[in-house]
């Protein structure tokens, strides 16, 4: 856990990589970030799974929230591949973060530093080592997504998260692995950190991103597969009640990879166990990231003389 962290243009040992506590973003939550997964593949060696369209949506988060990165997309990703060579890790869990530091005090965040930081840890299974095998166990949250115009979903923002740990939490305390959120209408949105899918009769649903749901680029990967192995994906209203009928759901994320959800609010989705389909999608997304198959051009290897392979 203790690798070097870049820190505003440098790699910082892991000890000096700290911020003030009247930093913006402790106080008002001014922050955006990413998570990203590197992965040890077979034919490619570590190679990082859609770098592009991750520090892209960083960008656009961080516009949203006017904050103006110092650093253009390419030295974002170079940034993100001395952090990984440095680390000496063949795989892990990158977490870039744009926050706003210190200047003034008061919710205004224009006259305040905007700093950037790429962290990289080793991270297992998000929810649980025998989810992904075994599905996981989940609620409706009593919590909703954020309504449209008050926080913008688009946006991977910290702040965002504070709604996302509500929802987490009333899950797990309450003898769930995760929460899904409903929009402000009803409406099936997403998890507290992942997207979500639903099989039915063989097609697969999920959440429209007008829906204030993140626009999840595993989602977005994982409609792409669908379609290669023949699927037809509708992005589409869901309610609450689809859950409880469907075949087959599972949560896609960045941590989260392709989980299987075996029930919810107690009702036992499909056999209770990993459908055929949720399988198919997880060995046709496991065949990328860890064989290192690449038809969609997905993968960016770890350049060689930086030194991890
Ligand atoms: N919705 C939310 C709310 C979300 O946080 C994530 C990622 C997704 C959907 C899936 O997006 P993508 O990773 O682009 O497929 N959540 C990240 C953070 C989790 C955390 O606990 O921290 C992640 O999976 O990296």
């Amino acid at each position: 856990m203790k690798h070097d962290i870049w820190f505003n243009g440098k790699l910082v040992p892991y000890e000096e990589a700290t911020v003030h506590v009247l930093s913006h973003v402790i106080h008002y939550g001014t922050s955006v970030f990413e998570g990203i997964r590197c992965y040890n593949t077979k034919e490619k060696g570590p190679a990082v799974f859609r770098l592009r369209e991750h520090m892209e949506r960083l960008v656009n988060s961080a516009k949203i929230y006017r904050m103006d990165i110092p650093y253009s997309l390419e030295e974002l990703e170079t940034a993100t591949m001395e952090t990984i060579a440095n680390s000496g890790l063949e795989s892990c869990y990158i977490r870039p973060v744009v926050f706003r530091g210190m200047g003034r005090m008061g919710v205004n965040p224009l006259h305040n530093s905007v700093d950037t930081v790429i962290a990289v840890w080793e991270w297992g299974a998000y929810l649980g080592p025998e989810a992904l095998e075994q599905g996981v166990d989940v609620k409706v949250s009593s919590w909703s997504r954020m309504a449209p115009n008050t926080f913008p979903a688009l946006a991977k923002a910290g702040g965002n998260y504070i709604n996302a740990a509500l929802a987490k939490m009333d899950a797990v305390l309450t003898g769930f692995t995760e929460g899904i959120m409903l929009n402000t209408d009803g409406f099936v949105a997403e998890g507290s950190g992942e997207n979500l899918f639903v099989v039915v009769g063989g097609k697969l649903y999920t959440a429209p991103v007008g829906l204030s749901i993140l626009p999840g680029i595993t989602r977005d990967a994982i409609i792409t597969l669908a379609r290669d192995l023949g699927y037809s994906v509708e992005e589409k209203v869901i309610p609450r009640e689809a859950l409880y009928i469907a075949d087959e759901l599972f949560f896609t994320g960045t941590a989260a990879e392709i989980t299987p959800i075996r029930s919810v609010d107690k009702y036992t989705v499909g056999k209770g166990r990993r459908g055929p389909i949720t399988k198919a999608l997880q060995e046709a997304f496991f065949e990328v990231i860890h064989t290192g198959k690449d038809p969609h051009g997905w993968l960016t290897p770890v350049p060689v003389a930086m030194g991890v392979n």
